[in-house]
């Protein structure tokens, strides 16, 4: 009953072909908005979703028959401790990702945990520490780095044709929290973590950043602000922020800063990473992910996805011809085809893993620290 990458008929995607077959069983645990777009990704990959955990009995049932687990099971011990699962896709709330991941790495399954890894470096040091020493793999959905035309942007980066990469600059706002009446388990501590808008749309905004220029960010003054205190009405006094400011330096000595918001009308998930090179500029806008402005002294260029003329790097993550978009979900599929790939024994480039999200945990932890400063400058640790 095990099915593989190579045999089940699926056309796999670039990246795949030349991976080995092996099993890709998955246990997926929440069965929320992630949870739905972590199956859809496993089955384009040729795998299997064969069990689903959720909050209660109750809930899972009804998530695996919406999302089409093969079986609910009524606790994520039972997930985790099941012989037919090889991976367990972790899509709780923030505050589980720890104690789960590490359960699952217990039991022996490679795994997907969503970001933020965890809730501090610590936590996400013992993740990095366990999969490593158990031989698996584990990944997190920094899944923008799948755009092709972000892939794109990193070739002619890191090609050298861009000349010296001087500033880098953008924002992630968001709308979804504009309204103070506006609320979600993000906005709670105890369950999103200490951080909320820059951890959970800054880190993607971070990594994304040092993923295409290759050079990470060394230190940083950040600041933020929470303009709702009182969501829910519960009486509670929201400690995470709805915005983020932070400028930063890199290890290389490139300036940039970032804006983050979840409170900005009209902005529904809007990322935009513009890099200014000695040669020209590049700027890619998440909402547009078609699409890739190359801007020069002359004559500049809104590149279209492309996979006859891009690079091979942005040509193997194209699944369909020019002028046929491909969007969120197929950055997903690729990401969790790599994920199959890399377990199958493959090195798929730029693929995030465990690495990342503690990478990621450090500059959370930096603006965090620089914030409750009143914006001093910190390093990032590593
Ligand atoms: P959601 O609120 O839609 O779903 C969360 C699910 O977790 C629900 O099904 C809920 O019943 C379940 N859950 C809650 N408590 C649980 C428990 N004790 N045990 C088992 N299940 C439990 O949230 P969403 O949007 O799916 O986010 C989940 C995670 O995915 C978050 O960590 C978030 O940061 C991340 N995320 C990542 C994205 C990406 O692009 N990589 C996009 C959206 C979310
Ligand atoms: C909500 O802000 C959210 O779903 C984040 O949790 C995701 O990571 C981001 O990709 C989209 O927005």
């Amino acid at each position: 009953d095990v099915e593989t990458l190579a045999d089940n008929g699926v056309e796999p995607l670039g990246s795949v072909a030349a991976a080995p077959a092996h099993t890709y069983r998955a246990g997926i645990i929440g069965g929320g908005f992630m949870g739905r777009v972590h199956a859809r990704a496993v089955r384009v990959a040729g795998g299997r979703v064969v069990a689903l955990a959720s909050s209660s009995p109750d809930r899972a049932a009804r998530a695996a028959a919406d999302i089409g687990a093969e079986r609910a099971v009524e606790s994520v011990e039972a997930l985790v401790g099941a012989d037919d699962v090889d991976v367990v896709h972790v899509c709780t709330p923030n505050h589980l990702h720890h104690p789960v991941a590490m359960a699952a790495v217990a039991a022996g399954k490679h795994v997907v945990c969503e970001k933020p890894l965890a809730t501090s470096p610590e936590e996400a040091r013992e993740l990095v520490d366990a999969v490593t020493a158990n031989g698996l793999v584990g990944t997190v959905p920094f899944v923008y780095r799948f755009h092709p035309m972000v892939r794109e942007a990193r070739a002619r980066v890191r090609s050298g044709e861009m000349g010296r990469v001087l500033l880098t600059h953008g924002s992630y706002l968001q709308d979804w929290l504009s309204n103070d009446a506006d609320n979600n388990w993000r906005v709670d501590a105890d369950l999103g973590g200490p951080s909320r808008a820059f951890a959970d749309i800054g880190s993607h905004w971070c990594d994304l950043v040092e993923f295409v220029t290759g050079d990470r960010i060394s230190a940083l003054s950040g600041q933020m602000a929470t303009i709702a205190p009182n969501r829910g009405g519960d009486g509670r006094v929201v400690t995470t922020e709805d915005m983020a400011t932070v400028q930063f330096r890199t290890e290389a000595g490139v300036l940039g800063s970032v804006v983050i918001s979840q409170v900005s009308p009209g902005r529904k998930n809007r990322l935009l990473l513009e890099i200014s090179c000695s040669e020209g500029s590049l700027a890619f806008d998440q909402e547009q992910p078609e699409r890739l402005w190359h801007g020069r002294r002359d004559a500049s260029q809104d590149l279209l996805r492309d996979p006859d003329t891009l690079s091979a790097a942005a040509a193997r993550y194209s699944r369909l011809p020019a002028g046929h978009a491909q969007g969120y979900q197929d950055c997903f599929d690729a990401f969790v085809a790599d994920t199959g790939a890399a377990i199958g024994g493959a090195a798929p480039d730029g693929l995030p893993t465990f690495e990342d999200g503690l990478r990621s945990a450090h500059v959370v932890d930096a603006v965090l620290r620089s914030s409750a400063a009143d914006g001093r400058w910190e390093a990032v640790c590593s």
